[in-house]
């Protein structure tokens, strides 16, 4: 409290001093009324409970709105003898300023509080480590596969699919197997109970393709193929696999080893490959192809000249019409590219082996 200096003597003023005009007693009370007025504002504005914007806003109206309680006291200012307007007009506009004041004394109090309320909670600390979200990977095979697809893709075959599921006549009849051909043998062929069997490779693809199209063609046929095998190392019941083939008119073995060279040195780079004699029922002459990696000679695929008898098959003239074909396991070109030695990590999802593509 600031000590006032007492004085030795009595101050009196004077009335001549005091320019006090006389107003009517109307003119009194709406002054009173209109210090009052600026009282309780400002008691009421210091003490905003709850101290919140919108109940600002409610004082705000409360007192200054257009329907406001200094709004309601002017309304009388009309009724005033004339001489009396302007000092109740002065004392209006200076209790306005003075509600206005305390309004914006609040706003800027609570802006204040609100602006250090979300620098204690909003606060980043930039030095803390991001949140760990694991990427997910493309599996091995698959990345295999889509790279094999590149390829033939780039030298302008097209891409066919088709089911697992699938017939005897797709899966073995027309593809000249022999109604004694041991790979009909229950111990290699899944059969199901209606005679339907799980495919041994995708070469129905191609039978189906050359059903429904003509020639030229040229097919690369991703997908998975089943084999009654015991499961070890190397073998896998459930494995995948991709087969090619061209059919045209003038097509040669040699046309047929351009295209397994530029395959394998895309995907081997330059390395020496050997063509071995071999035998398949769909392809006469058929070869074995092997590849020296890491100072080795590893079988990669099998191919041949595609036989007229599964030409006739499917309706197609060998005489006018000759073709190639190869084909070749995923599992084993990603173990060999790879340098895997157990074919069965693919299928344990662990994500320890995973990680590492
Ligand atoms: C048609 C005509 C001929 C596809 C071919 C091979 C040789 C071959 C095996 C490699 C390893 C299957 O995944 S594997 O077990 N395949 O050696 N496949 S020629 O010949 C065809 C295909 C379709 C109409």
């Amino acid at each position: 409290m600031a000590e006032y200096l007492a004085l030795p003597f009595t101050l009196t003023v004077p009335k001549p001093l005091l320019k006090r005009t006389s107003m009517t007693p109307f003119a009194d009370d709406l002054e009173t009324q209109l210090q009052a007025l600026g009282t309780e504002a400002e008691t009421a504005l210091a003490d905003l409970r709850p101290a919140t914007a919108d109940h600002l806003e409610s004082l705000r109206l409360k007192y200054l709105g257009k329907k406001g309680q200094l709004s309601q006291i002017l309304s009388g200012l009309g009724r005033l003898p004339e001489g009396d307007r302007p000092r109740v007009g002065a004392v209006a506009n200076q209790v306005k300023q003075q509600i206005q004041a305390a309004l914006d004394r609040q706003r800027s109090a609570l802006e204040a509080a609100q602006v250090a309320t979300q620098l204690a909670t909003e606060t980043l600390d930039v030095t803390m480590p991001g949140i760990y979200r694991p990427q997910g990977k493309v599996h091995p095979l698959q990345g295999t596969i889509d790279r094999v697809l590149d390829i033939f893709v780039g030298l302008g075959y097209k891409v066919a699919e088709g089911p697992e599921v699938e017939s005897d006549y797709y899966n073995f009849q027309a593809l000249n197997f022999l109604p004694d051909h041991p790979a009909r043998d229950m111990q290699d062929t899944l059969y199901l109970p209606d005679g339907h069997l799980l495919r041994t490779h995708t070469s129905n693809v191609q039978v189906r393709t050359m059903g429904t199209q003509s020639p030229p063609l040229r097919v690369v046929a991703p997908g998975r193929c089943y084999r009654r095998d015991s499961v070890d190392a190397t073998h896998s019941a459930v494995f995948h696999q991709v087969e090619i083939f061209a059919v045209d008119q003038g097509l040669a073995f040699s046309d047929l080893k351009g295209t397994v060279k530029a395959f394998l040195r895309a995907l081997f780079g330059d390395v020496p490959i050997r063509f071995r004699p071999s035998y398949f029922p769909f392809t006469e002459p058929s070869a074995e192809v092997d590849v020296q990696w890491q100072g080795r000679w590893l079988e990669i695929l099998g191919c041949g000249m595609i036989d007229p008898e599964v030409f006739r098959a499917v309706g197609y003239d060998p005489e006018t019409y000759t073709g190639f074909a190869a084909g070749f396991g995923i599992e084993r070109l990603a173990m060999v590219l790879y340098q895997m030695d157990d074919i069965r990590r693919f299928y344990t999802s662990d994500l320890r082996f995973l990680r590492q593509f």
